[in-house]
């Protein structure tokens, strides 16, 4: 669910519908100032850490009906209504987030996340970590952007 919340932050920043019709998807200021977004909003106690802690409180964000995992409806259910725009990304993202690939998202896909997140793997997720971690992303999910736009 973490980038659940990215993805209200980025649909939120004006820079992104502005660059609608750009198929090559976003500049690499436009990456950085999401990621800068993401990365306050998510480390919530303002140290140089995202904890497990903070990213199981992002995640049950998404969790409409709090039974402690999030489904893929949940998911695209929440992106709808917050930021449909950006469903193009939604499948995408819930894939990552889904580490073991059973189609629900939990404690132990999120722990496996925290994993994937610690770039350096020392244990915590820094701000390099993250940083590193989303740029990755991104760059990969860069072909989905502007599909699905038509829709609104
Ligand atoms: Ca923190
Ligand atoms: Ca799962
Ligand atoms: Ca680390």
């Amino acid at each position: 669910m973490i980038s659940f919340l990215f993805i209200v932050c980025v649909a939120s920043t004006p820079a992104y519908s502005q660059n609608h019709g750009h198929h090559e998807g976003l500049t690499e200021d436009q990456y950085q100032e999401h990621i800068d977004k993401y990365w306050t909003s998510s480390n919530t106690d303002n140290d140089d850490v995202l904890s497990v802690a903070e990213l199981h409180t992002i995640l049950a964000y998404y969790d409409l009906n709090k039974d402690g995992t999030i489904t893929r409806h949940e998911y695209t259910t929440f992106l709808s209504a917050q930021t449909p725009e950006l469903l193009s990304y939604a499948h995408a993202l819930y894939d990552i987030y889904d580490a073991d690939g059973d189609h629900h998202l939990g404690m132990q896909d999120l722990d496996e996340l925290y994993a994937k997140m610690d770039i350096d793997g020392d244990g915590t997720v820094s701000k390099t970590d993250f940083y590193n971690f989303w740029n990755q992303i991104l760059h990969d999910l860069a072909h989905l952007h502007g599909h699905g736009h038509h829709l609104g």
